[in-house]
């Protein structure tokens, strides 16, 4: 039985779906800080949840009665530049209250991490699993704060943490808010909409990628991955792809040729992008719990055009 924080998020939407189909809609408790709008999320079990509300946490999870909290609930990383000390409050107090919980009450435990935890001074190509981790930003200090704090519940208390590092994540059913990736979503949208899209991400900017599929798959593997094989757990460096919008907007025409891409650099997110790596490693995944991502950009192209086409 699975509680979910942060459940009408980009990731958590679709986590939730898929998490409902394979274990069964009473298994699964969705929760956010507002009601869900999408039908496909009205109806059933789900819960208000402010994650910096630990006396709430505990009340739901008392009556749910979870034996796994996967916990989606932040800001992404431009958002979090605009209010950092904000930012700090949510990423944090809410990640302390989560692995409070699975503490206390000893339940298995999800959380993402981001390739945002690394910074400027890490390796940029074949970014390893194991490297400096310098971030610049807050998203990145939250994440590899976060990092380091689940690592310390699983040494300290047992608790059975697992996470990934995700790259830039492309979807189509909640589209992201606030992340520095978000051009590689709405050139999809923008493609069908105008023909044409205007990126704040500069031209030679390469960042990895990943599908909204492969990214949920690798939840689910990792935690259904037999613990012993895990020889690291916060976080695993997950990746499908690593592009710049020059390459999507080629992908894109091979379907619309007469799309256009034109440029408005946003200093802000430019410059937390460029002190992201390029493309990072992700063997570790591969050996460990067998991740294995099926989109690349061709096949994402094709489903998220169709995809958005039938809106
Ligand atoms: C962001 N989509 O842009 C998120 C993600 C790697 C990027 O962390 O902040």
């Amino acid at each position: 039985r699975i509680i979910i924080t942060g459940a009408l998020g980009q990731i958590g939407t679709e986590l939730t779906l898929k998490l409902r189909e394979k274990y069964g809609d009473e298994n699964v408790l969705p929760t956010d800080i507002k009601e869900p709008e999408s039908d496909e999320l009205k109806g059933k079990p789900f819960e208000i949840l402010d994650v910096r509300d630990k006396t709430r946490m505990d009340e739901i999870v008392e009556d749910f009665k979870p034996d796994t909290i996967m916990h989606m609930a932040a800001l992404l990383s431009a958002t979090c530049e605009k209010n950092p000390q904000f930012a700090w409050d949510i990423n944090m107090g809410g990640l302390v209250n989560a692995l409070e919980t699975a503490r206390e009450r000893d339940l298995k435990f999800f959380t993402p991490s981001s390739i945002g935890a690394f910074g400027p001074s890490t390796p940029k190509e074949n970014t390893p699993q194991v490297t400096i981790q310098r971030p610049t930003t807050m998203y990145g200090v939250n994440k590899v704060s976060g990092e380091l704090l689940c690592d310390y519940y699983h040494e300290k208390f047992g608790v059975d943490t697992r996470g990934v590092r995700f790259p830039g994540l492309i979807s189509h059913v909640k589209e992201p808010g606030g992340g520095t990736t978000d051009y590689a979503v709405e050139i999809f949208f923008e493609a069908i909409r105008n023909g044409q899209y205007t990126s704040f991400i500069d031209k030679n900017t390469n960042m990895d990628m990943m599908y909204m599929d492969d990214a949920i798959e690798a939840i689910i593997k990792l935690m259904e991955a037999d613990a012993s094989n895990l020889e690291h757990r916060n976080a695993f460096n997950v990746t499908a792809m690593s592009i710049n919008p020059e390459m999507v907007a080629n992908e894109i025409k091979k379907h619309i040729p007469d799309f256009k891409l034109f440029y408005d650099v946003d200093p802000v997110r430019q410059g937390i992008a460029e002190s992201w790596p390029n493309a990072i490693d992700a063997t570790e995944a591969e050996r460990q719990w067998g991740f294995a991502p099926q989109y690349d950009l061709e096949k994402m192209t094709v489903t998220m055009l169709e995809a958005i086409r039938n809106k």
